[in-house]
């Protein structure tokens, strides 16, 4: 895959913003975003026909704007809307499934935290890895003690190529971290959905990736 599309990576679900998702994605694609996935899980996610309306519209503005969209653990959804990928943890549907039943143009990524889990993914044919979480982050309800960008730069010294994106508590002041560590990108929900100008929040966080050199 091209690996420069992860670079910086928005995720959202409708109770990531109390604003208009739709116009949260707007903003956060005038501010520069690379890629997109909808995570509708947690208290009081849509489910059902609802989440799948919102998926569609959420779509359709990355469709307009060129912008790769990917669907969070729920293949059923990532393959009625032909995603551009999905995103999985490691107690989700495996990649080796996803393989089976999915166009091989749609992209996988796992998340890994370990070596075993990332050496995995790579047997199984994923396109990318999340490690995280690289900071404390009150996001993700079941989030688990932060393993910090030093396990990103610990999976490059032992020879992985796969492309990686940090996760979890990344903002506009530690990013630079998981960058230097090794990461081709940041994935980010708060630091965009929960800015009062979204916009700007990714403008910020675009400068940094920059300023690290991955300015494509
Ligand atoms: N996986 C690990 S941490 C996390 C996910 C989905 C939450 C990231 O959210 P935030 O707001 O960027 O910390
Ligand atoms: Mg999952």
């Amino acid at each position: 895959m091209n690996r420069h599309i992860l670079s910086l990576y928005f995720i959202m679900g409708s109770n990531n913003t109390n604003e208009s998702p739709v116009h949260v994605l707007q903003q956060a694609i005038e501010g520069g975003i690379t890629c997109f996935q909808f995570r509708e899980k947690g208290h009081g996610a849509l489910v059902g026909k609802e989440k799948q309306q919102l998926a569609r519209e959420l779509q359709q503005v990355c469709q307009a704007n060129g912008v790769p969209f990917f669907v969070n653990d729920d293949l059923k959804l990532a393959l009625e809307l032909e995603a551009d990928g999905i995103h999985v943890g490691q107690d989700d549907i495996p990649v080796r499934e996803i393989k089976k039943l999915a166009p091989a143009s749609m992209l996988v990524g796992v998340s890994a935290k370990t070596l075993e889990e990332a050496k995995s993914a790579v047997e199984d044919g994923a396109d990318y890895i999340g490690t995280g979480p690289m900071f404390i982050t009150s996001t993700k309800e079941d989030a688990d003690v932060p393993v910090g960008p030093e396990r990103i730069r610990f999976l490059r010294e032992e020879g992985m190529t796969l492309p990686i994106v940090g996760i979890g508590g990344i903002d506009e002041k530690n990013a630079h971290h998981v960058l230097e560590a090794g990461a081709d990108g940041i994935a980010v929900i708060s630091a965009i959905s929960m800015s009062r100008h979204p916009k700007q929040a990714t403008s910020d966080l675009k400068k940094i990736l920059m300023e690290n050199g991955r300015n494509e």
